[in-house]
């Protein structure tokens, strides 16, 4: 891998790095140390991948808000390969197999090839981009990604004047997911966009966060991330991301039509069926906050002038 492992004498404070981070990487490496001094390396190698650095230059298109913590980032999590309950991601997703790992770039495109991870990157310069997350289960997080916006990707491809959509297609492991045996979603995981919502600069196509590597539970090797929408339509781990025609049906909706629609906007003004939008809990606080249109970030509403954005939800 083109990605440096933390050594022991790598963990010099960054202007990007919160205390945190150092607590916990000094942490990690007092414990590996004290493995390998009792031969029980082995066991670690899960975290020991996960401090691996990956840094992003500052992005213009950052919230100025401060990150949520990042015990709350990498130990509250959706990720139902792994288990449905927010802390299963973070105790089952190590066994989630990220080497060798690749994705292809298929369908309505003139050049379609296979990236693996290590062309992917080096495809684009890395970024770093602190964007809110809006869960649809109604709690909120800020998290600083790395990545860079997934049309550096999509140009490489050249998509045809037929593709309409893009199609993003998550890895399926059933001896390493749990989550998997059991057929909550159909799997796998998909999920997708308008050609000009996954071609907006905002959308991420995310390796890392926290300057690290992604944490296997949050989407190891690579995820997308769309800030504007809520997190599920953000897919982890995925292996295939394909052009097509036709909007792609997603997994949530084929799972409940009614609760989940194809363009899942952030919106206050309309109710999930079974719960309010307006408001929601940013992790680590204690009142609620208003939760903002497109999440609050506006230069998108563009992307859906005269569109009934309660037909289309
Ligand atoms: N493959 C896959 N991607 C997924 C999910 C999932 O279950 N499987 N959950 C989604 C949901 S509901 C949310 S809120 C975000 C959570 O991302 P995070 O755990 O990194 O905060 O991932 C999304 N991507
Ligand atoms: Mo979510």
């Amino acid at each position: 891998m083109l990605i440096k492992r933390a050594a022991a004498n790598d963990c010099l404070p960054s202007e990007i790095t919160p205390p945190e981070i150092f607590a916990r990487r000094r942490e990690f490496m007092q414990f590996s140390a004290a493995a390998l001094a009792s031969g029980a390396l082995g066991a670690l190698l899960p975290s020991a991948e996960a401090a691996e650095k990956l840094a992003g230059k500052p992005s213009p298109l950052s919230t100025p808000e401060s990150p949520t913590p990042y015990k709350h980032v990498t130990g509250y999590n959706n990720f139902y390969e792994f288990g449905t309950d927010k802390e299963d991601p973070a105790a089952n997703a190590h066994l989630l197999q990220t080497q060798p790992w690749s994705v292809s770039v298929e369908g309505l495109v003139k050049k379609p090839k296979t990236f693996d991870i290590d062309q992917l990157v080096k495809l684009a310069p890395l970024e770093e981009r602190i964007y809110r997350l809006r869960c649809v289960e109604g709690w909120s997080m800020v998290i600083p990604w790395v990545g860079y916006s997934l049309a550096a990707l999509l140009k490489q491809v050249e998509p045809t004047g037929s593709a309409k959509y893009v199609e993003f297609i998550s890895a399926v492991q059933p001896e390493n997911m749990v989550g998997v045996q059991r057929r909550v979603l159909d799997w796998p995981y998909v999920e997708g966009l308008r050609l000009d919502e996954a071609m907006h600069p905002l959308t991420l196509l995310t390796l890392g966060l926290y300057g690290e590597v992604l944490p296997k539970q949050n989407g190891a090797p690579v995820r997308i991330t769309v800030p504007w929408k809520y997190g599920f339509k953000s897919a982890k781990s995925i292996v295939k991301i394909r052009l097509v025609e036709k909007q792609p049906l997603i997994s949530w909706e084929k799972a409940n039509p009614r609760e989940y629609g194809f363009y899942s906007n952030v919106n206050p003004t309309v109710d999930h069926p079974r719960w309010s939008q307006a408001r929601e809990r940013r992790l680590g606080e204690f009142t609620k906050r208003e939760t903002l249109m497109f999440n609050g970030y506006n230069e998108v509403a563009s992307l859906y002038a005269g569109m009934d954005l309660r037909k289309y939800f």
